[in-house]
């Protein structure tokens, strides 16, 4: 049978009209739209009556943290006793902007044994079976969007408030490089009428968010464009590399190389771009392409990770220089592919 989004949303609003505990969990390195949707869906759901808590597995960036009531966000890394009583307690669980276990580290085998019933609201490709009901369509910008849906199609749309709103615009406006890409069709500026309509302060949430940064942060950035990127014209690529060393001497903070895979876009005939950043025991990998090169295929098959066409991830286990060199090969295997999708 085919799969109508719209039965899903009235049976998942159906099952949390109990008001039973609910658990609300986002991916690792949790981003924007992570942020955005779950705590959309917290306050909407204590609104609504629910008992209710947020979880991330690791912390999430400080250029997120004006976010309302995120401070009551349960970081599993930091309290795990309470993250494991808080799992036991709910009645159901709703796995939010990511589409299997495994993007949760050590947090997903404790989700999957847990006896709660599972929901998933994302717009990932291709997400794991052993949820309940989806709310999943890839053609969503963001998931925040399917939040908005949600609580639509729910019937509630007079329970969304300023709060709530800004929580979805935040999602939404992080996921679409403030509405510059992902976005298929004319839906997702609907929504943005109703969030406007909403109250939400769209000027404070782009400086929250993009002006907000330490000065060591804006130095990394132009250090990275002069000093890191490397520009391989003929494969219409161009990636940034940093070490923890680099990344400590200018202070990182997480969240700070938020957005840097983006920048070689601004090069004319860029059109693929990844970021490499030396973690303590991996390297983490960001991948971006613009148009037909399939860079969640280049993730899924090299680096262990996954995403969407346009926006991907990984990581290697590899030292850096190794992974740089690899991803050069790699890219190179696929020069009559990308040389055929971008040629000039
Ligand atoms: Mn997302």
């Amino acid at each position: 049978m085919e799969y109508d989004i719209n039965k899903d949303i009235r049976a998942v609003d159906a099952l949390l009209n109990d008001k039973s505990p609910v658990l609300l969990v986002t991916h690792i390195n949790p981003d924007g739209d992570a942020i955005g949707s779950t705590m959309a869906m917290y306050h909407y759901l204590k609104k609504k009556g629910n008992k209710v808590w947020a979880m991330t597995p690791n912390d999430f960036p400080q250029f997120l943290a004006w976010v309302e009531a995120s401070s009551d966000i349960i970081i599993f890394q930091k309290n795990k006793e309470l993250a494991q009583a808080v799992i036991a307690e709910a009645k159901y669980i709703i796995c939010i902007d990511f589409n299997g276990y495994a993007r949760l580290k050590e947090l997903g085998p404790l989700l999957e044994a847990a006896n709660a019933m599972k929901v998933l609201i994302d717009h990932h490709p291709q997400p794991d079976n052993g949820f309940i009901y989806k709310i999943h369509d890839t053609k969503a910008p963001a998931t925040a969007q399917l939040v908005f849906k949600f609580i639509k199609e729910s019937g509630n749309i007079e329970l969304l408030d300023k709060t709530i709103a800004t929580c979805i615009y935040t999602g939404m406006m992080t996921d679409t490089g403030v509405f510059s890409y992902n976005i298929n069709n004319s839906e997702t500026f609907r929504v943005i009428a109703d969030l406007l309509d909403a109250g939400i302060d769209r000027d404070l949430i782009y400086d929250n968010v993009f002006n907000n940064f330490s000065h060591h942060r804006m130095r990394l950035m132009g250090y990275c464009l002069n000093e890191k990127m490397v520009v391989l014209p003929h494969l219409h690529a161009a990636y940034i590399w940093l070490t923890k060393k680099e990344m400590e001497k200018f202070s990182f903070e997480t969240g700070d190389t938020e957005g840097f895979v983006n920048m070689p876009f601004a090069i004319k005939g860029i059109n693929i771009t990844a970021l490499f950043t030396e973690k303590h025991d991996h390297v983490r990998v960001s991948m971006r392409s613009r148009g037909e090169f399939d860079v969640n295929k280049v993730c899924l098959k090299y680096f262990s990770g996954g995403g969407h066409k346009n926006a991907a991830g990984g990581e290697s286990k590899a030292p850096i220089k190794e992974v740089i060199k690899e991803f050069e090969k790699i890219l190179e295997s696929y020069r009559n592919e990308i040389q055929c999708f971008y040629h000039n």
